[in-house]
């Protein structure tokens, strides 16, 4: 897959009155180089709607689309990839699916990195790293000591995810991420493409 640094998840629980397509175009011109549509609460109708209308921003930019969940939509708008959990469909079996299209799996400890990695991922998620709201059932936070972990055992690409703001992500980068991804620092902000902007210095080596 193409690489990525700054990764966007939808939230428009954090954006109430400001339309999707345009809070995530601020964040593609702020630097983000991949985007989730996620959205646990919408019809299947109203998921295609926005996968549709967040496909046409994502390759007008030439940014990386993948769907939360719904792989029958995911296909539907040719999106690049999906990102499953550990309680979707087996990776085996989403592989069936969806062929040679990005598949993303979220981790929560080593043996399920390790089976990911093993098991074809294109790239996991590690987290959450520190307390998060933005999802419900989370497990307790991973910490830093689970991207070293992965850090120093596993190949292939992953993004640190969960309660990572600008004020911490230093911390994440010293255990040795190079990607990250965000929901509610991201799509929350006033200003996205400032914030954005902010971290992809920082993730380009020239932050403050
Ligand atoms: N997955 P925020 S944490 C969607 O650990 C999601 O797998 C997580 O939102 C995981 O940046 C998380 O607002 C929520 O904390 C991330």
């Amino acid at each position: 897959m193409k690489d990525f640094k700054l990764y966007a998840i939808t939230g428009e629980e954090f954006h109430p009155g400001r339309d999707l397509v345009e809070v995530m175009e601020e964040a593609i011109l702020g630097g983000v180089d991949i985007i989730q549509l996620r959205d646990k609460n919408s019809s299947k109708r109203e998921v295609l709607r926005k996968a549709q209308a967040l496909r046409e921003l994502t390759k007008k930019y030439g940014v990386t689309f993948i769907v939360n969940d719904h792989i029958d939509v995911a296909l539907a708008v040719d999106a690049d990839g999906i990102h499953i959990g550990q309680d979707d469909l087996p990776l085996s079996e989403a592989r069936k699916i969806v062929g040679n299209k990005i598949i993303g799996i979220s981790t929560h400890k080593i043996e399920e990195a390790r089976e990911a990695e093993v098991g074809g991922a294109d790239y996991i998620g590690v987290g959450p790293i520190f307390h998060t709201n933005s999802k419900v059932d989370v497990v307790d936070p991973v910490t830093t000591t689970y991207i070293k972990q992965v850090a120093s055992e596993i190949t292939i690409p992953f993004v640190a995810i969960g309660g990572i703001k600008l004020h911490n992500v230093d911390q994440v980068l010293q255990a040795g991420a190079t990607r990250v991804c965000m929901i509610s620092e991201i799509v929350g902000a006033e200003d996205v493409k400032a914030v954005c902007e902010k971290f992809t210095k920082i993730l380009d080596g020239k932050g403050e």
